[in-house]
């Protein structure tokens, strides 16, 4: 075929051309304000990068002995698995350069890394979600949530800087380890999806501007701990399979990330609710409920937990748990309902 052929063969059915492929560098320069300074974009870019590190360390992980324990205990007490350390590793590597980031916090180390002259963004993160699923090769994720300090903020960094509401949030996203690997993000202009294609090394434009879709399919929660629900919680789930309620269909994988995202294509709740022995739920408030609340509700959604909005709470501490109610709008609001209902009666 000549190099401007006037007559070029069509394109397989369903495939992009050529020059429809967007990379997600190219997507977050086009999006990015006019009076933006790049920082933030050259911040999403890197992480998109670790993004494709860990994507590939993952995907190997059954051949070069990364599945197992690295033998450490976590802050949250819980065994470290070698995929979470390097998951973290790689993020922090590539959040502390180029002299963005001022400062850390993972759900993998107990307290924030501080970055010398970074910038002034603060990034929390939850590096590998879901790691109790490796071993049985279950999708799990990376969850990130980025914070601008405040205007007036200068000198030493505080816990003001880290511990704040997801409503501040000017960024969140998370990359899942799956079939493929997606990087879902958004900087408060909607949702955005990307799937890297291996072969080239990029994450080409898959879906902008998701929304949740209208009739939701799914329901996602552990049935197994159930009677240890909240009244309010348990009434919620007997309603949903009531004859007279729209049919949902039950999935839970025990990964949120891909909980999450499949309910964000199909429509759908995920909630892993308070329970007796977990007061406060298992999920943590900063880097794993606030920034998928962050993007629920971009995507016309709602995060809650059972009573609040979930992006109002002000956290008190780094790795405070919370419980996590997110995903369709009014299925997320008819929780609220019947949880409060319960608490009256
Ligand atoms: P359970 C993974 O460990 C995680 O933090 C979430 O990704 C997931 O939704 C939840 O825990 C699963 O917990 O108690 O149902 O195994």
């Amino acid at each position: 075929m000549a190099l401007f052929d006037p007559d070029p063969p069509a394109p397989p059915v369903g495939a992009r051309a050529v020059a429809e492929l967007v990379t997600i560098e190219t997507f977050l320069l086009a999006r990015q304000p006019a009076e933006a300074t790049g920082v933030l974009t050259s911040l999403l870019d890197d992480i998109a990068l670790a993004g494709k590190l860990i994507a590939n360390r993952t995907r190997r992980a059954g051949l070069t002995e990364m599945l197992g324990a690295s033998g450490e205990i976590n802050p949250q007490g819980e065994e470290q698995k070698q995929l979470d350390v390097y998951a973290d590793d790689v993020m922090t590597a590539m959040l502390a350069r180029g002299g963005r980031v001022c400062a850390i916090v993972s759900e993998e180390r107990p307290e924030p890394t501080i970055i010398a002259d970074g910038g002034r963004y603060v990034v929390v993160h939850d590096p590998l979600d879901g790691s109790s699923n490796i071993d049985s090769n279950v999708s799990v994720g990376t969850i990130f949530g980025v914070f601008e300090r405040d205007g007036d903020a200068s000198g030493d960094l505080q816990d003001r800087d880290w511990l704040r509401p997801g409503r501040d949030l000017v960024a969140a996203g998370y990359i899942l380890y799956g079939t493929s690997t997606m990087m879902v993000y958004s900087t408060g202009d909607g949702v955005h999806a990307f799937t890297l294609d291996p072969e080239v090394g990029e994450f080409l434009l898959t879906w902008d501007d998701m929304r949740f879709p209208e009739t939701p399919a799914y329901y996602s929660f552990n049935h197994a701990s159930s009677p240890l629900w909240d009244l309010g919680v348990g009434s919620f789930v007997q309603w949903l399979n009531r004859p007279d309620t729209p049919r949902l269909s039950q999935r839970y994988i025990g990964s949120a990330v891909a909980d999450f995202h499949r309910n964000l294509l199909h429509g759908g709740i995920f909630g892993y609710p308070a329970e007796t022995g977990l007061p406060a739920g298992k999920l943590r408030l900063l880097y794993e409920a606030a920034p998928l609340a962050y993007l629920a509700e971009q995507a016309g959604g709602l995060g809650s937990d059972g009573r609040r909005r979930l992006l109002d709470i002000e956290p008190d501490d780094l790795h405070q748990r919370t419980p996590v109610f997110v995903g369709d709008r009014a299925l997320v609001t008819r929780l609220q309902e019947m949880v409060e209902q319960s608490s009256v009666t």
